[in-house]
């Protein structure tokens, strides 16, 4: 094959990748357009590596186009050798120091960004929110407020939250691009840092440390709505008594059922009594469930008929778990599609 032509067709590969990566800045999933106080640090450190580099790229650049260009033999011109530079203690202080000032320049603010988000020493003034990551979905707990949910967590605007993260099974890491930089969730230590969001919204988070089969279905949400939506939201989940629940007769035979299958052992509705599952206080107002399916009826009948079958290697379908007819399942998915303690949803945030 020709050179040029496979130029050419490296260039058309490269091309074509850049096409694909460009699809990947989906909105609130994207580091490159921050909506928090993290994110914007972050962004900052990335715009100032991205000067220092470029401008360490143009100066070698130009310099090896410029040399190229005038010291090239010209015809007729004879051979020979450049006077010789080594051992020049000026040139060898000039380009070993510019580097060193090129680091620091860098390393200086990203070593006080870190510090500064993981300073915690404000903590008791403003919101904690402790986050159990699980293999592999989320749990919140809301500590002051005596509340929990799983898979979305809720947040006021403009506030800052502090997250404390632990894990109960092997480290998994917290990551919302859009409104901060990641943090492990260890099984042993407790990892605390805060998130701020400047603008109500969904914004999506993904579990970064490879963590199981269905590390890719690890997802969850973060809500942020305005400060009176929250407080609504929060007094709502609170006051919430699911035996008070206005049931139709079928969502009635699906909670009968839901109780005798000891679907309780693991999930909580209404309180925080276990965690070994999700919490589905606020299930009927889901963004998402299982980390990534919408919760419409189908999927969730889907999921409880075989969980193991949606989602690989997840800890719910133990040994002695039901077999369960489709009406059966059908029942269980109308009653938690009807838990809807709060008419503050998801919807709230995106307005
Ligand atoms: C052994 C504990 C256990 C039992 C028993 C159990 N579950 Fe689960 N359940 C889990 C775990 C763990 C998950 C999280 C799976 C994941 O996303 O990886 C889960 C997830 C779910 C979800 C999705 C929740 C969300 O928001 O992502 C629903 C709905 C659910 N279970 C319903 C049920 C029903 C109905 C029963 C009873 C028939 C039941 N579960 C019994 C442990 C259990
Ligand atoms: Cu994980």
């Amino acid at each position: 094959m020709k050179s040029w032509m496979r130029r050419l067709r490296a260039l058309a590969v490269l091309g074509s990748f850049a096409i694909l990566l460009a699809g990947c800045g989906k909105e609130n999933l994207t580091a490159m357009i921050p909506k928090g106080y993290g994110a914007e640090q972050s962004m900052d450190l990335i715009i100032l590596t991205t000067v220092v580099m470029s401008f360490v790229f143009l100066v070698v650049i130009t310099l090896l186009i410029t040399v190229l260009i005038r010291f090239r033999k010209k015809k007729d011109e004879e051979v020979r050798n450049p006077k010789q530079v080594e051992g020049s203690v000026l040139l060898e202080i000039v380009w070993t120091s510019i580097p060193i000032i090129l680091v620091l320049i860098m390393a200086v603010p990203t070593v006080m960004a870190e510090f500064h988000l993981a300073d915690d020493s404000d903590s008791e003034e403003h919101m904690n929110i402790n986050v159990t990551a699980n293999q592999y979905w989320w749990h919140f707990e809301y500590d002051e407020d005596e509340i929990a949910t799983s898979q979305d967590l809720y947040i006021p605007v403009g506030e800052k939250v502090y997250i404390h993260l632990l894990s109960n099974d092997v480290i998994h890491s917290f990551w919302v691009p859009s409104l901060s930089g990641k943090l492990d969730a260890n099984p042993e230590n407790t990892n605390t840092f805060f998130i701020e969001a400047y603008e109500e919204g969904i914004y999506y988070g993904k579990c970064a440390e490879l963590c199981g089969p269905s590390h890719s279905l690890m997802d969850f949400k973060v809500i942020v709505l305005s400060e009176e939506d929250f407080d609504q939201w929060k007094d709502d989940m609170k006051s919430f008594d699911p035996d008070q629940l206005e049931l139709d007769s079928v969502a009635q035979e699906g909670r009968d059922l839901y109780e005798e299958n000891s679907c309780m052992n693991c999930h909580a509705i209404g309180d925080n009594s276990t965690d070994i599952g999700p919490n589905l206080t606020n299930f009927g107002n889901r963004e998402n469930f299982a980390g990534y399916l919408d919760p419409t009826k189908e999927e969730l009948v889907r999921w409880i008929m075989d969980p193991d079958e949606v989602k690989e290697d997840n800890k719910m379908k133990n040994p002695g778990y039901p077999e369960f007819e489709k009406e059966e399942a059908e029942k269980i998915a109308e009653y938690l599609l009807q838990l809807k303690p709060t008419s503050v949803t998801p919807d709230n945030a995106s307005k």
